[in-house]
This record gives C-alpha cells, sequence and structure tokens, in this order.
C-alpha cells in the first residue's frame, strides 16, 4: 500500500513536469516552430554533453514584447549561453545580443521565407560595433551547440573534459579514413 502510494506520488510529481527539469544552462530559441527542424541539432548535441537546456519560440517580429523579455530575464534566470536561430530577415539573434549581457550564438535558418540563406546569414553576421553575435554557418545548429557547450566548459572542468573527448573522437574518425584510403591502394607518402 505504501509503495503504491510512493509510486502514485512520484507519477504526480512526473506529471508536473517542471519538477524534474534541470536548471537550463543554454537557451534555444527560434523565430518560428519551422525552424526547429534546423534547431534540433543544437538540443541533440546538448544533450550528448549533458547540458542542460530550454528550447522555445521567440519571434523577433511576431512577438517583439516575448523577445525582449526573454532576453532581459535571460541572464538573471540562470542562462548562460543562448542560441538564436531565424531565418530570412533574421532580426532575432541580434536583437536579443542587444538586450542580455549574455554571449548569443545566432543560426542562420535557410527557412520559407530566405531567398538563398545568404539573407538569412547577413542579417544575422553583419552586426554594428558593440553587439556581437557568433554566427555559424547556414543551418548550423549542431556547431551552435558545441559552442554553446564550450562556453560552458570555460568554467565547468567536466563539460570542458567532454568536449575534449568529442574532438578526440572527430580525429580518430578522421584518422581511420586515412587509413581507410591507404589501405584502398590510394598512393599517400605523408603517412608512411
Ligand atoms: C522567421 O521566418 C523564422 O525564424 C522562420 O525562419 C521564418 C518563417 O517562419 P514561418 O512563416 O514558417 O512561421 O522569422
Amino acid at each position: 500500500m505504501e509503495g503504491s502510494l510512493t509510486a502514485a506520488f512520484f507519477v504526480y510529481l512526473y506529471s508536473t513536469q517542471a519538477v524534474f527539469m534541470a536548471q537550463p544552462l543554454v537557451g534555444i530559441i527560434m523565430g518560428s516552430d519551422s525552424d526547429l527542424k534546423v534547431m534540433q541539432d543544437a538540443a541533440d548535441i546538448l544533450q550528448q554533453f549533458g547540458i542542460a537546456y530550454e528550447l522555445t519560440v521567440v519571434s523577433a517580429h511576431r512577438t517583439p514584447l516575448r523577445m525582449i523579455n526573454y532576453a532581459s530575464q535571460a541572464a538573471d534566470r540562470g542562462l548562460k549561453v543562448i542560441i538564436a536561430g531565424a531565418g530570412g530577415a533574421a532580426h532575432l539573434p541580434g536583437m536579443v545580443a542587444s538586450v542580455t549581457p549574455l554571449p548569443v550564438i545566432g543560426v542562420p535558418v535557410k527557412s520559407s521565407n530566405s531567398i538563398d540563406g545568404w539573407d538569412s546569414i547577413l542579417s544575422i553576421l553583419q552586426m554594428p560595433n558593440g553587439i556581437p553575435v557568433a554566427t555559424v554557418a547556414l543551418n548550423a545548429s549542431k556547431n551552435a551547440g558545441i559552442l554553446a557547450a564550450s562556453i560552458i566548459g570555460s568554467f565547468d572542468s567536466s563539460v570542458r573534459e567532454k568536449i575534449k573527448q568529442y574532438k578526440d573522437g572527430l580525429e580518430k574518425t578522421v584518422l581511420e579514413k586515412v587509413d581507410g584510403l591507404r589501405n584502398a591502394g590510394y598512393p599517400n607518402a605523408f603517412d608512411q
């Protein structure tokens, strides 16, 4: 009886969801849920590094007051980095950076209202002096997640170690490919 009551209690707590959520360190925001197919990679890599994040829609043009509130409250809410993705006239990352003292990583998204992606890139990249946005490549939200993790890693040695292991893994993968090409018979005078 006591056991089933305890189980029921935990089911109730779990159903409230917020109870078990860790304090998010990274805020992932995007101009529309149509950006999620690109921005999901940032969430996935942060999950892989074990870094708590939150993810929501904040639109610079459609919800300007929400954007100001999100950006102005972010640091006090405990976030350390904001990743902002947007496409077309992609003003979200720059406007958020103008309000928050936190580092902002911008992800240009090639969206339905984007001509060719350059509009998204340049809207995020060409910031005026004083308000930097760390802009990653088009649709490169995985790199945004890794960069956010690196920023967290600058003051959290356990995250730093995970990033080091991740990069060691990349090197190992490339060296395996080097071996693969050599074993396939391609001439390689460098790796004797
Ligand atoms: C931008 O407009 C969003 O970031 C998105 O990339 C694009 C299209 O938005 P939806 O029309 O799909 O909502 O503000």
